[in-house]
Parts: C-alpha cells; structure tokens; sequence
C-alpha cells in the first residue's frame, strides 16, 4: 500500500543528503518533490503546504552547510504531517458506543459518501468488528433509492446474523433511520449502523437528503466512505460533504488496491478529520484500523 506516497518522501530527503547543492538544485528538488506528491493523489492545496515546509527548512540549512539537510527536512515535514493528523484527533469507535451504552440509548452512525465507493460493503465490516467485540448491531437500509440496494444490505446482515430494519424502495431515508432507531432502542441494540445512496438526480439533492437524515435521526456520528483509489476526487467528495451535511470521521476503501496513497494524508490535511480504518479487501475481516502514528513512521522512515 501507498509505495508511491511513501516514494516521494524518500526522494526529496535522498535528494538533499548530498550536501552542498546549487540553488537551482534545490530548485529543482522542491519542484520535483511537489509533482511527486501530486501524482501520487496528494490534494494540491496540500501538496503546495508540504513543499512550502520542505523550502523552509532548506533555507535555513543553506546558511550551514555542514548540517545534513536532508535530516532537517525529514523533520520538518514529520512536524507538519504530525501536527495535522494531531489536530484531527482519533476517534475510539467501541469507546463512544460502550459510553453511550450507559446512557440507556442506542449509539448511531451514518455512513456517507457517492456512489460505489464501498459504504453499503464498509457497513458490513463494521458490523462484523462491532459483533467481534461483543457490541450489538442493527443496520438500516437508507439507501432507498438504487435498485437492489436494500437486498445487497440485507444479505450482508443476513450473513453476519444481524437485523436490517428497512421499508419500500422510495421511502423517505430519513423516516428508515428513525425506525431503525427506535428499533435499537426497543431492542436494547447497542449500534445502528445507517445505509445512505450515493447517486440521486444531482449532487444537491443528495446533499438535502443527507442533511435531513441528520435533522431527524441526529446521528452520534457521521462516517465518510471514500475510495482511496479516486485520489483527488476523494478529497473533492469530502470537503463538499463536510461542507453541506459535516461528517466526523473517514473510512478509505480499497486501500488494498491503492499504491499512491496520498487519499488518506489529503482527507485529513484538507477538511481536519480523522481516518479511523482502511478497507483492505471485499471480505468481512478486511478492516484495518488506521494508525497514524505508523503510517506516518512509514512514510517517513
Ligand atoms: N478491493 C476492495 N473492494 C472493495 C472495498 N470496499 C468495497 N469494495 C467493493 O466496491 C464495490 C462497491 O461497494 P458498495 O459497498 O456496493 O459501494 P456503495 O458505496 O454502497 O455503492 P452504492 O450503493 O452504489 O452507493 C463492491 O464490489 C465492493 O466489494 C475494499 O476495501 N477493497
Ligand atoms: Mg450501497
């Protein structure tokens, strides 16, 4: 995963190991490291923040030479990735629903992002997560509009012995979430874990439908699927989420298929939020959950 991501940072602090280098070098090692990055699915607002931190930190070394300014850069840019993924936080998802269990109430999570980037598949992992971890689960099929999409999330739940609270393809999504809530509640389930569509006529009906889902269900939490292999677009997908309906935290699918890698970093980088897993596979246990701390260490080491 990610070789191309973490590539472009071995580059630009291999490029800088030999010292004395011209200004039109270092030129040419900021240059190469920013197009690095883009091609490697970094955001360009993001790409253009770490290279302005790798030409900072090679200013200053200009002026001694006798230190290696490639460990100046690498450090550098641990501080400024570390200082984003810190200013995201990380989010203990079986904490917040076993506190909520004291509560008496049900824990709810919305699961949002466009068409066939994996939210009705991701459910389903995390039902089997939350079920590993003795956490009580039901799902509820929101996305009453695609074909099919109500029977794709049924079976899934079927498989993992969990309940799927649905109705009539065409139903108002928001009226299936407070159902499966009031289902939960009834039932002493833990968990509802809340389908949405990802496709509707346009871009701003989808963004209502979504936003009155939370008015009326008022989610503990909002869960942002996105494809890691969409790149640039995964980032375009978060902020106009974020923006219209918010959402607290990410989930990157396909990640098994990804080389580039720059998903993760540019999500986190551009809207604040934190990545709790990764989607490695289209099984059940392919759910991995994010380290920052190691995947930062990987990039940089
Ligand atoms: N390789 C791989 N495939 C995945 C992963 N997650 C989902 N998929 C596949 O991606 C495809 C789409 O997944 P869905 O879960 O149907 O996506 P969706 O977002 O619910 O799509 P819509 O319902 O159309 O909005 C399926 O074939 C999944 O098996 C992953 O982490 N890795
Ligand atoms: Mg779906």
């Amino acid at each position: 995963m990610f070789e191309r991501l973490k590539q472009a940072f071995s580059a630009v602090t291999s490029a800088v190991r030999e010292k004395h280098l011209t200004d039109a070098q270092l030129d040419e090692v900021v240059f190469n490291f920013q197009l690095s990055l883009i091609e490697s699915d970094v955001a360009q607002s993001v790409a253009e923040a770490l290279t302005h931190e790798v030409e900072k930190s090679l200013l200053g070394t200009k002026v001694d030479r006798s230190t290696d300014a490639s460990e100046v850069v690498g450090e550098r840019l641990a501080i400024a990735l570390e200082s984003a993924f810190a200013k995201a936080g990380a989010v203990d998802l079986l904490q917040n629903i076993r506190e909520k269990k004291k509560t008496g109430e049900p824990y709810s999570v919305l699961f949002l992002g466009i068409n066939g980037v994996g939210k009705t598949t991701t459910i389903a992992k995390v039902a089997s997560f939350l079920k590993k971890n003795g956490v009580t689960v039901v799902c509820a099929a929101g996305d009453t509009h695609r074909p099919g999409a109500i029977e794709q999330l049924t079976e899934h739940a079927d498989r993992l012995s969990v309940k799927t609270v649905s109705q009539r393809y065409g139903a108002d999504p928001a009226a299936v979430g407070r159902d499966g809530l009031l289902y939960a509640k009834a039932h002493h389930v833990d968990c509802l874990l809340i389908d949405s569509a990802g496709r509707m006529q346009t871009n701003q009906n989808l963004m209502e439908e979504m936003a009155k889902i939370v008015r009326v269900v008022k989610p503990d939490f909002k869960m942002f699927i996105a494809d890691a292999l969409t790149g640039n677009d995964a980032v375009s997908q978060a902020e106009l989420f974020n923006q219209h309906v918010g959402f607290d935290g990410a989930i990157l699918t396909k990640a098994d298929a990804d080389v580039r890698g720059g998903a993760a970093l540019s999500i986190v980088y551009s809207t604040g939020k934190p990545v709790l897993f990764l989607g490695t596979g289209q099984g059940y246990d392919d759910l991995e959950a994010f380290d920052s701390k190691k995947f930062l260490s990987s990039l940089l080491k």
